[in-house]
């Protein structure tokens, strides 16, 4: 089995980007074995701190975030780091060349109930002739990503990453090296299994909603075929499932926050998460457009995001369509 850092070598993956990769690798390290420890490390809970999406933080959201920022701004290759869990992008070396976006403890209402979280990575290149440092750096559209993955701490703790050129995932050993496990993951493009909170129907779109609704019918609506449903509320588990066997994750937008198009964030989980998808094979839409096109213009920005399996995700596009 071939370790991380030789593939993306063997692959002749840019030196620096695998310099990158393993520093985020050290940091998702320390991560996943502070989750080992849980409630003996007293690391489960809530903190005091609200973040600026006025969600409270876990002590794990705290502590995953210090950590990645810590590790990845002593390395002088790294120009900023833009996180879910911070107010603003922190700033490091002024003549770094990347730029790093993360969600550092996705799904963090799974902690306390010791359910499956993950880390979310994004990748950017400081934009040639840019000195000043300012959140404008951050605001590239998804198909600007270098690089692009998360690590999921589930049963094992497995990295699934991009660097453009396919998806290939990565177990983490007892000897504390990311070994390549599955190489040029492929979603298939039918599936009969979905993923959305179903709490919500009522504030969704029509087009949603009779989507879903036909789906609910079975074989014996106009789908002809039963469907499947699975919700763990922890995207990165969800988009691995997705990415091991299929399916179709949604998280739409609905009435509830009506200005505000949708619940996901599209720096930390909507862009590296359709990146990874479509170099999978499978499609990344807010229902509309493709996600990886839409130039940021805040960096905590929402987005309705609808991915997985391409032709699954092509018939919920075209109940959009018939349903504008
Ligand atoms: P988080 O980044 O605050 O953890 O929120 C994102 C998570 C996703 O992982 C998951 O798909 C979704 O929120 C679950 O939402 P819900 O609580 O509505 O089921
Ligand atoms: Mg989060």
């Amino acid at each position: 089995m071939q370790l991380l850092s030789n593939f993306l070598k063997h692959k002749k993956i840019d030196s620096e980007l695998i310099e990158l990769i393993d520093t985020l690798m050290l940091a998702c390290k320390e991560i996943a074995l502070q989750l080992r420890e849980g409630e003996l490390a007293g690391v489960l809970g809530v903190s005091d701190n609200t973040n600026i999406q006025g969600e409270t933080q876990k002590k794990l959201d705290i502590i995953a975030n210090e950590v990645l920022k810590k590790v990845l701004l002593d390395n002088p290759i790294v120009r900023g780091v833009a996180s879910e869990e911070e107010d603003f992008p922190v700033f490091g070396n002024s003549d770094g060349r990347f730029l790093v976006t993360f969600d550092p403890l996705d799904g963090s209402s799974n902690i306390d109930i010791n359910v499956s979280v993950g880390t979310i990575f994004s990748i950017l290149e400081v934009p040639a002739g840019v000195h000043e440092n300012s959140v404008d750096l951050f605001l590239q559209p998804g198909v600007q990503q270098l690089a692009a993955g998360y690590v999921l701490y589930g049963p094992s703790a497995v990295l699934s990453l991009t660097t453009g050129d396919g998806v290939n995932m990565f177990t983490l050993a007892h000897t504390g090296d990311f070994l390549l496990t599955h190489e040029d993951v492929t979603i298939p493009a039918d599936t009969s299994e979905f993923a959305i909170n179903m709490s919500n129907q009522r504030f969704w779109e029509p087009g949603m909603r009779n989507y879903i609704d036909d789906l609910l019918a079975g074989s014996e609506g106009s789908r002809g075929r039963n469907f499947n449903m699975r919700w763990v509320a922890s995207m990165v588990a969800e988009v691995h499932r997705i990415l091991t066997r299929g399916g179709i994750f949604t998280y739409p937008w609905d009435s509830r926050e009506p200005q505000k198009p949708g619940k996901l964030r599209l720096m930390y989980e909507g862009n590296p998460m359709s990146m990874l998808i479509e170099q999978a094979g499978g499609k990344s839409s807010t229902c509309y457009s493709r996600i990886m096109e839409i130039q940021p213009d805040a960096i905590h920005q929402r987005v309705s995001v609808a991915l997985g399996s391409r032709n699954e995700v092509d018939t919920l596009l075209e109940y959009h369509q018939a349903n504008k």
